[in-house]
């Protein structure tokens, strides 16, 4: 399987992520993809390249302008305040207040913001830009015909919605892959998250839809971030009606119990018979995941790769989460393998 994958991801390397009211080294770290490279590299799991640019015209196609005119301006507007530290949100339109869009940069923060852990730094941009080329250079190659294709996107995407960062995440990768498959020709699209935490950004995007199906394996959103969205009564509105299904699980869910939900969810990606599926390929459903509660083996990473092969639809694999631990770079190598069975 070929990787696509590019050094640009470095340009995102923030000093501070807001963790137990503390400033501590962020999670969501360079290393994270040199690890997984590294294993791809070692495993010889298939050709590495770099992706091709792409204009912004597939981020406007999910993501709200005014939005993405934020992200491009946040640091260097932060930097006109006079702030030292980076980009961190301290107020927001809560219950009850104004959800229009203010002009000082402390206030717009604060409206573009859906958690305040992840702070925008230097770069950050940069590399989400071309995070989001990754995505796309892997979904073009599922149209020349590959079969899978491993995107390792840097910073991750999931929980950016249309006019939201927050978790890591600044521009929805998958979501602008799977629409971008849309775009060119394909009539019905799969996303399939197994991250640990619920794709929020995802289900916030095509929530509406019915021509792009998104099933999310996560941990209950009572006990696990993103903590407001994610519960399983969320199944789409309208014409999108059905065409949204979570599976929260409990703190300790082993593999026996997540593989169950894994099988649900491939079952309606098959009913649903989509030309492509795009895959939301977090590994920190692992059981030594700092910050993370199910209990899946290196092991069964391999075994998800399968059952996802069994599919027999074109893939892209999607880098999200997976934090901290030497395992990630195997783990996400076990579930491309897996499906190449
Ligand atoms: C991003 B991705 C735990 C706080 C959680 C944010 C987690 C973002 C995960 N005390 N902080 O989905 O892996
Ligand atoms: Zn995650």
């Amino acid at each position: 399987m070929r990787t696509i994958y590019s050094e640009q991801h470095r340009l995102r390397d923030a000093r501070t992520e807001l963790y137990g009211g503390e400033l501590v080294q962020p999670f969501e770290k360079p290393s994270r993809a040199e690890t997984v490279l590294r294993v791809v590299r070692e495993s010889n799991l298939g050709e590495i390249s770099a992706p091709e640019a792409f204009s912004l015209e597939p981020v406007l196609a999910v993501h709200d302008a005014d939005y993405i005119a934020f992200l491009e301006t946040a640091w260097q507007e932060w930097q006109d305040a006079g702030y030292a530290g980076e980009v961190i949100p301290s107020v927001w339109p809560a219950r009850r207040m104004q959800s229009r869009v203010p002009r000082f940069i402390d206030g717009k923060v604060g409206y573009y913001a859906m958690a305040a852990e992840t702070s925008i730094s230097e770069g950050t941009w940069a590399a989400a830009l071309s995070s989001k080329d990754v995505a796309l250079t892997g979904a073009k190659a599922l149209l020349e015909g590959e079969r899978g294709v491993f995107s390792l996107c840097r910073p991750p995407g999931h929980h950016a919605a249309l006019d939201m960062y927050g978790g890591y995440c600044f521009l929805n990768n998958a979501a602008i892959a799977a629409q971008y498959l849309r775009d060119q020709g394909a009539e019905r699209v799969a996303i399939l998250d197994i991250d640990f935490h619920h794709g929020n950004g995802t289900q916030d995007i095509f929530y509406a839809r019915d021509d792009v199906l998104f099933c999310s394996l996560h941990g209950d959103p009572e006990d696990a971030f993103p903590h407001f969205l994610g519960y399983a009564d969320e199944t789409g509105s309208g014409p999108g009606t059905g065409f949204n299904r979570n599976y929260p699980m409990p703190p300790g869910t082993p593999f026996k119990q997540w593989q169950a939900a894994l099988a649900d969810a491939l079952a309606r990606v098959d009913e649903f018979s989509p030309q492509y599926l795009v895959v939301s390929l977090g590994v920190d459903a692992f059981e030594n995941d700092p910050i993370s509660f199910f209990k899946l083996t290196s092991a069964d990473f391999l075994t998800t790769g399968e059952m996802i092969g069994e599919l027999g639809i074109p893939t892209l694999f999607a880098m999200e989460g997976g934090y901290d631990v030497d395992e990630v770079g195997v783990n996400v190598v076990n579930v491309l393998k897996g499906y190449e069975v």
